[in-house]
């Protein structure tokens, strides 16, 4: 079936053309560290993104490292890994590694991401950057010194109907831009017999997590704002914990709990457009549901992770009975990432995001100078000033003007 041509739209790093072959000269070897939910998510990503997207580099998926020896030989049979690591150090060591992927929980990102600065690997990592600015802040000093090539995991600006958000704001078809409101909604810590600590449920330890919904779910917000709509200025938050003390599972004692299980801020952007965010891992019924609004003086954007391929485009120029919101389904060939993989009309999902995001890193190995469509540690830190600002307001009550990365 024949596919369209790729438009490309003025002013965007980010408008993929996938088909336009480059020769494949080499590969990249990762190293991954983790093989929990998103280690397999990130699995899967560097397994398909040499087989549909072609880049300078083919990524393969080199050494994979956890604690338990029985479960990463398992992961990396599944995976058809080579090489299996029980220490991190070890993994960043080795002379067959060319980019570290760190999938463990935020507190060990910093550690790692300097050691794989020392050993001079690529860094991919997954978001947040870090537990908190300063150590981000510390991390971006070092890699960006050091001009290795890092890139943080917030996968959702690779999904198509967000991309083409972002082209069509980019292009500026929406005229002045007035409101950006976001969702990041979940209600899997509701009940108070939930532990905090260990494997999975380190998001509710606020010494291995950072933050609670703010760093893990409104991080991703943030990061698409930032992309789309620019740099956020200043915040005015609230927080709640709704469950104050949960057993530690590594005491086996009632602990106070100190991450936010909820959060919601305002926000003002440089542009002038001012904000609305919400996130809470108690909205009962729903499971992850990350949605987005635009609204410009020509025309609006909307967006929702459950119905992911679709991106809702009001335009007020439309005239008379026709004029309303209508639905671009975004699996067409000109579609941001969309060409590269089936047939018009048939659906990408969660995991694409992942394979997109990735060739986005390959890509710009092939060509460094050219503008980066995926955050790197500099982005990941300025999302990481928005959250620490957005939990300095929540505690003291005030608005909070958000350090610039
Ligand atoms: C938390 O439940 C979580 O898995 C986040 O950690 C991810 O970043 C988000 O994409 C989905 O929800």
């Amino acid at each position: 079936m024949a596919k369209k041509q790729t438009t490309k739209t003025k002013g965007t790093p980010a408008s993929p053309t996938p088909r336009v072959s480059v020769r494949e000269s080499g590969i990249l070897r990762i190293g991954l560290i983790g093989y929990g939910f998103m280690g397999r998510a990130h699995a899967n990503a560097i397994h398909q993104a040499g087989n549909f997207f072609r880049t300078g580099r083919r990524p393969v998926l080199q050494a994979v490292c956890g604690r338990s020896e029985g479960k990463v030989r398992e992961f990396a049979a599944a995976w058809q890994c080579p090489h299996v690591e029980t220490d991190w150090r070890r993994l960043v060591a080795r002379d067959d590694i060319d980019a570290v992927d760190i999938c463990t929980p935020n507190d060990s990102h910093m550690e790692i991401a300097l050691a794989c600065v020392k050993h001079r690997k690529m860094i991919l990592c997954e978001k947040p950057l870090a537990l908190d600015g300063k150590q981000g802040a510390a991390m971006t000093r070092a890699v960006e010194k050091s001009g290795l090539p890092n890139l943080v995991w917030y996968n959702y600006r690779f999904l198509p109907a967000v991309t083409l958000a972002k082209n069509i704001v980019a292009s500026g078809e929406l005229g002045k831009i007035f409101h950006y409101r976001a969702n990041f909604l979940q209600d899997w810590t509701i009940s108070a017999d939930l532990p905090q600590g260990g494997t999975g449920l380190w998001r509710l330890d606020a010494k291995v997590a950072g933050s609670g919904v703010t760093g893990d779910l409104l991080a991703h917000c943030i990061d698409t704002a930032r992309w789309i709509n620019g740099d956020i200025v200043s915040v005015g938050a609230m927080t709640e914990t709704f469950i104050k003390e949960r057993i530690h599972t590594a005491t086996g004692t009632k602990q106070p709990v100190k991450i936010d299980d909820a959060c919601a801020f305002l926000a003002r952007f440089k542009n002038g457009s001012m904000a609305v965010f919400e996130s809470t891992r108690y909205a009962r019924g729903h499971k992850a549901l990350y949605t987005f609004e635009i609204n410009g003086e020509h025309k609006s954007l909307a967006w929702d992770l459950h119905d992911l391929n679709r991106l809702s485009y009001f335009d007020h120029s439309v005239q008379g009975d026709r004029r309303g919101w209508s639905s671009i389904h975004c699996t067409d060939g000109d579609h941001p990432y969309a060409g590269a993989w089936w047939v018009p009309g048939l659906c990408l999902g969660y995991e694409h995001s992942f394979v997109h995001g990735l060739y986005e890193f390959l890509r710009s190995l092939d060509a460094p100078k050219s503008p980066r469509a995926y955050p790197d540690f500099r982005h990941a830190l300025g999302t990481q000033h928005v959250c620490d600002a957005v939990l300095k307001s929540a505690r003291t009550g005030r608005w909070v003007t958000v350090t610039q990365a």
